[in-house]
């Protein structure tokens, strides 16, 4: 093909998917691709057309804002076209613009802009009469959008009625139809019960209850309104800035972001932006950038608009959340416990502002349900500090022959049998203290302050130990040579001593703390205690059935089959005799020496957003300690743990007199140095 038609060829092509994906998007309420992706389309054929102009239709997407309007709602003809935003993704993308201006502009000075932040949710317009609220529509094309005012007056943000004496004869006010996080929380969890779709973000879930054909069911929708701009204005008299409309529109009843201010210059552009990164994931609301408008009236008419933006204006991105990558392969990494966690190696990928190659799977009934193939084309998602996750599978780009993932039979690492039990969701190795994937973790655990105690033995020594050979299972920390450990970096023959004296001395044990220490999948300190308290004596459990294990308080079917496995494979039994022939020893009939976990018998509620752990894992932890964890505070509650934004549940902890963690503290209590008493 000759160079000139392949440029229309490429150009038919990326026209031809974003009409694809406008029909999905504005007309099925059914995105297939990130938005990040959707722009870089929507770029490259901008930058196509500019660089070769004879590639330019009429019916390019590149000339208009939207898509069609859907049928099933009557259509409105904006007199003031509702105007679309360019993007800037970079700051120099940013700087470059405020430069444009002032060559435009002829200006030697700063330029005030109006600073907003860019909510993600539907633009609408809202017709004025009089003061009374008579039509509200969508975008559509940017010239014909959809007649939604019955759904839209049922926002109670919307006023029906502007709060003024003498109103305007005509206000169309445009602004943006948004889903407060927490009310798209309540929305999917409302679908989960009844068995529905879920939405993808909040800005689905608004576009898809603004265009709900049946208003009472877009009145269950908790949908919010903000006001940024004008349409169609009649006689009014207009303010002479932006910022004083904006006033203007707060002053008759209509909500304007507590976000909006004016800033002077580029530089005060940057760091308004900056502040607005650090606020994003606090704010009740999902922003997908901030908008930056010139302030002054006079030089917005001055500078105009292109087809389908206004040149004043400029949305400054933030880093997209969800890009699309491909997948490279399924890799299973072993955990300390055994557990083997399914994870997608990515192309890499810039998400969020890091770059990404891995995504957890988090288990084989996740793997099983997203079915991520290698070859796929999926979404990566990565908000703020959460691990990135694969949000979708984009089906239609699987290629052919793809092949399914299996859990393994086999461990990875040192191919002892994987089990699954059923109705569990977690995989695990039954190679115990053998396999050198839970090898390293395990001895660090096997050494800590609850386990065997070991002093100064942390896992950089531990990682230098199993490197040289010295180390495979706990048993050979017991018969080190201390003149090999010489040989270690940062180990000289006061640090030797010290550590072969603290090996000595972790000897001498309670049953509890050896069963804690052997890191059995489940069995915390607490279940540790209670499996030494009521067998007394290690034969005794080491052959136990499941249902005798099950007598111990507290241990359930799932435990007492990890116990069951963990004592039934021979190498472990052959690395606990081991221990025993090199003097580990406890005093056979009492059992337990550690104090039981701060946790143990303990009832804890958490509420709002943790940093470090999932709820998930918050609530595995508080359990692996022997606490308990409830969805309400009560007088019982021993504690509320609270995270960033939390819910009602503190009010009625203080309220009760209930104590309250901090998320640190919290930690504290899981840290086995905060378990020191
Ligand atoms: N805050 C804000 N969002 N937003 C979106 N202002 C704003 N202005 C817009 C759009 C589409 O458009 C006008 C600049 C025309």
């Amino acid at each position: 093909m000759d160079p000139e038609a392949s440029l229309h060829a490429r150009a038919a092509r990326l026209r031809a998917e974003i009409e694809a994906h406008n029909h999905r998007y504005y007309v099925l309420d059914q995105p297939s691709i990130p938005d990040a992706e959707y722009d870089r389309l929507m770029r490259e054929l901008v930058d196509l057309e500019r660089e070769h102009p004879q590639l330019q239709t009429a019916d390019s997407p590149t000339q208009r804002v939207g898509g069609e309007p859907a049928a099933g709602f009557e259509q409105v003809h904006h007199r003031v076209a509702m105007l679309s935003l360019d993007n800037a993704y970079t700051d120099e993308e940013l700087i470059a613009f405020d430069q444009r201006n002032r060559q435009r502009l002829g200006m030697e000075g700063e330029i005030s802009y109006s600073a907003e932040p860019k909510l993600d949710g539907v633009a609408i317009s809202l017709r004025y009469e009089r003061g009374m609220l008579v039509q509200a529509s969508t975008r559509g094309d940017g010239t014909t959008g959809e007649d939604v005012t019955r759904n839209v007056r049922t926002i109670r943000a919307v006023p029906l009625r502007l709060r003024s004496a003498a109103p305007p004869v005509l206000l169309e006010v445009r602004g943006e139809v948004y889903l407060p996080k927490k009310g798209f929380e309540t929305l999917n969890a409302r679908a989960v019960a009844q068995g529905e779709r879920l939405f993808a973000n909040p800005r689905n879930a608004a576009a898809g209850s603004i265009r709900q054909l049946d208003p009472q069911l877009a009145a269950a929708r908790p949908l919010a309104f903000y006001a940024y701009g004008f349409g169609e204005t009649g006689d009014m008299v207009m303010s002479p800035t932006h910022s004083a409309g904006l006033a203007l529109l707060r002053s008759l009843g209509l909500p304007v972001s507590g976000l909006c201010e004016v800033v002077e210059g580029v530089d005060g552009c940057l760091r308004y932006y900056a502040r607005m990164v650090d606020k994003r994931a606090g704010l009740p609301y999902e922003i997908d950038g901030v908008v930056f408008k010139v302030d002054d009236e006079a030089l917005r008419k001055e500078l105009g608009a292109v087809s389908r933006a206004p040149r004043w204006a400029i949305a400054r991105k933030f880093p997209a959340e969800e890009v699309l990558s491909i997948v490279e392969g399924v890799d299973f990494q072993v955990g300390r416990t055994g557990a083997i966690t399914p994870v997608a190696r990515l192309k890499p990928v810039f998400v969020g502002g890091v770059t990404v190659s891995n995504a957890t799977l988090h288990n084989f009934d996740e793997l099983e349900r997203k079915d991520v193939r290698p070859g796929d084309t999926v979404v990566v998602r990565r908000a703020g500090d959460v691990i990135p996750e694969i949000a979708a599978v984009l089906l239609e780009r699987r290629p052919k022959g793809s092949r399914v993932v299996h859990m393994p039979q086999q461990c990875p690492a040192c191919g002892s049998d994987v089990i699954k039990p059923e109705g569990q969701a977690i995989a695990r190795c039954t190679g115990g203290l053998v396999c050198s994937a839970q090898r390293r973790q395990g001895l660090a655990h096997f050494a800590s302050r609850r386990a065997m105690d070991i002093d100064g033995l942390g896992e950089k020594l531990i990682e230098q130990l199993v490197a040289s050979g010295l180390v495979e299972s706990p048993a050979d920390l017991y018969r080190l040579p201390p003149g090999r450990l010489l040989d270690l970096e940062r180990m000289g023959e006061k640090s030797v001593a010290g550590l072969l004296a603290a090996i000595a001395g972790s000897r001498q044990t309670s049953l509890a703390r050896f069963l804690f220490a052997l890191g059995i999948p489940g069995v915390g300190e607490a279940t540790a205690a209670a499996l030494a308290a009521h067998f007394g004596q290690l034969e005794r459990l080491e052959q136990a059935t499941e249902a005798g294990l099950q007598e111990v308080p507290d241990v359930g079917p799932a435990i007492a089959a990890a116990v069951h496995a963990f004592f039934a494979q021979e190498h472990n039994r052959e690395v606990i005799a081991e221990l025993r022939r090199l003097g580990v020893s406890w005093p056979e009939d009492a059992g337990v020496r550690s104090q039981a976990s701060p946790l143990a018998g303990k009832t804890l509620v958490l509420t709002g957003t943790l940093a470090h752990m999932t709820r998930e894992e918050a609530e595995a932890r508080i359990r692996e300690l022997g606490g308990k964890v409830s969805g309400s505070v009560s007088g019982r509650s021993s504690y509320l743990v609270c995270g960033e934004n939390p819910g009602s549940k503190l009010a009625r902890a203080q309220a009760l007199g209930v104590p309250v963690l901090g998320e640190a503290e919290f930690l504290a209590y899981l840290d086995e140095d905060g378990l020191k008493t």
